[in-house]
């Protein structure tokens, strides 16, 4: 038989929820009431919604039909050992402590792992990551490689670990401050970039040799697997199942934000191999999150958990077409001669928006300001990260300015067809074309932490756009 040409989602639409488009006056007002930030736009005013890939994943039959069995027993319900069977399997950890997301995993391992005055290195900072590491006393030092700031290296793995950079920083702060080191798969603010496994196991080796643990955030492994079985040689044959278990083993424990990969709405661990480890997690997790056998989460959503799992890598067939739908938008746009982060990541497309909007200073905002030009054109909504996301420096309360300033179009798992991602390109085209006539922004509102996802803005000068 001849190999195939093309791919298709290997699944076909049960039910489906009907979507509207808004006009051009009603986005406007829309835009206005949520001081252009797309956080704070009812959903009800979105046509497609790429704001994240976080929870708004379509749930198989297979999963719905487990919410109906969910055994919502307080202590030691069933649903809770099928997912520890299940992450046992598929990530090939012993200890399972169920959080109700990812940050809540990421609390209780900040919580138990960091004192003051440590030093946490990760292959770039996610949001949530940086924001526990240091309310627990800690700081995050960043230690990918050059590449992943540049927008435009076609490096097939941009999420790699610089190694002379981890080096560096134990030689500067000592191993003993060092208490672990995040390394995330398929860097999500990379634009979501992979590591290799020569890499990881590379960084595994050198934080064993001095003592320091290496903990995956596991919350897109599964597109990182994808990505190794692409790229690196010696994977073409191996199912991304294999390869998901080989990078965990090359780790002490993962964070978890089952919102992801693991195509539930909710939900998350922490999964640990040291028995004391997670003796010490279960106790706060009893505090900050729940029982140690349902943590964050009800009997129902734990089953479907379970159940998305093992479905993500039930075969290839699911990834291959989840990352096939990301490059359909992202070497469309590619085309149309958009600047977007290369290569096209496993969750969205990046839209490089300090070269679109190359007339505003970072100090404007040019993703805010695309990011909302894009809702205003089409109802399309996408996330900023920027300089915004990234926040101030916690001492001198300046701006960061990371050099990458981008529009996230995020791609829900299962969720849209082709179709709507013609739109998509459609509108972020029309956008392009216009672009001089979008302006910059300014805070009307700051909060302290985490500042994006709440914040308030208005235009410096009244848009032509
Ligand atoms: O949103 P949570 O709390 O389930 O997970 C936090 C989290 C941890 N690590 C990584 C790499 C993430 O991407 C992440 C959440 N990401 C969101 C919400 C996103 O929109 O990308």
């Amino acid at each position: 038989m001849s190999a195939r040409r093309t791919w298709a989602e290997p699944w076909k639409i049960k039910m489906v929820e009907p979507i509207r488009m808004t006009t051009r006056t009603e986005r406007e007002e829309a835009a206005r009431t949520a001081g252009y930030n797309t956080f704070l736009l009812k959903s009800d005013d979105v046509y497609i919604d790429l704001l994240t890939d976080s929870g708004t994943s379509a749930m198989s039959d297979h999963q719905w039909a487990g919410l109906m069995l969910g055994d919502e027993a307080y202590a030691g319900s069933k649903s809770f050992y099928h997912l520890v069977d299940a992450v046992q399997a598929v990530y090939g950890y012993e200890e399972l402590i169920p959080t109700h997301q990812g940050r809540g995993a990421e609390h209780i391992l900040s919580q138990i792992l960091i004192s003051d005055g440590d030093v946490i290195p990760g292959n770039m900072y996610f949001t949530t990551t940086k924001f526990h590491q240091e309310y627990a006393g800690g700081r995050f030092v960043d230690v990918i490689i050059d590449e992943a700031h540049e927008p435009y290296s076609d490096h097939p793995f941009k999420g790699n670990v610089d190694l002379a950079k981890l080096q560096a920083a134990i030689d500067t702060y000592g191993a003993d401050r060092i208490p672990y080191i995040s390394v995330e798969a398929n860097v999500n603010m990379a634009g979501g970039q992979p590591m290799s496994m020569a890499n990881l196991r590379a960084v595994s080796e050198l934080c064993r040799r001095n003592g320091i643990l290496v903990m995956l955030d596991a919350t897109r492994a599964l597109e990182n697997a994808w990505f190794i079985k692409q790229r690196e040689g010696g994977y073409s044959d191996r199912s991304v199942a294999e390869i998901l278990l080989e990078m965990c083993g090359l780790t002490d424990g993962a964070t978890m934000s089952s919102k992801k990969d693991n195509l539930v709405n909710i939900g998350g661990f922490l999964a640990l191999r040291d028995p004391e480890l997670a003796r010490k997690a279960r106790a706060l997790l009893v505090a900050f999150e729940g029982l140690h056998t349902y943590g964050g989460m009800s009997g129902r959503d734990m089953e479907a958990l379970a159940r998305g799992i093992r479905e993500m890598v039930d075969g290839d067939d699911h990834i291959a077409a989840r990352v096939g739908q990301v490059e359909y938008l992202g070497h469309g746009l590619l085309k149309a001669g958009v600047p977007v982060v290369r290569p096209i990541g496993g969750h969205g497309v990046f839209l490089d928006a300090r070269a679109i909007l190359e007339h505003l200073t970072q100090d404007e905002f040019p993703a805010q300001a695309l990011t909302a030009a894009i809702y205003l054109d089409s109802g399309v909504r996408g996330m900023e990260r920027g300089v915004v996301s990234a926040g101030r420096d916690l001492v001198t309360g300046e701006h960061h300015y990371p050099k990458l300033e981008l529009v996230r179009l995020t791609i829900p798992r299962r969720v849209y067809t082709q179709a709507h991602m013609d739109v998509v390109m459609e509108s972020v085209v029309e956008v392009y074309e216009h672009r001089e006539k979008v302006g910059g922004l300014r805070f009307t509102y700051e909060p302290e932490e985490l500042r994006f996802f709440q914040a308030r803005f208005q235009p410096i000068q009244p848009w032509e756009f």
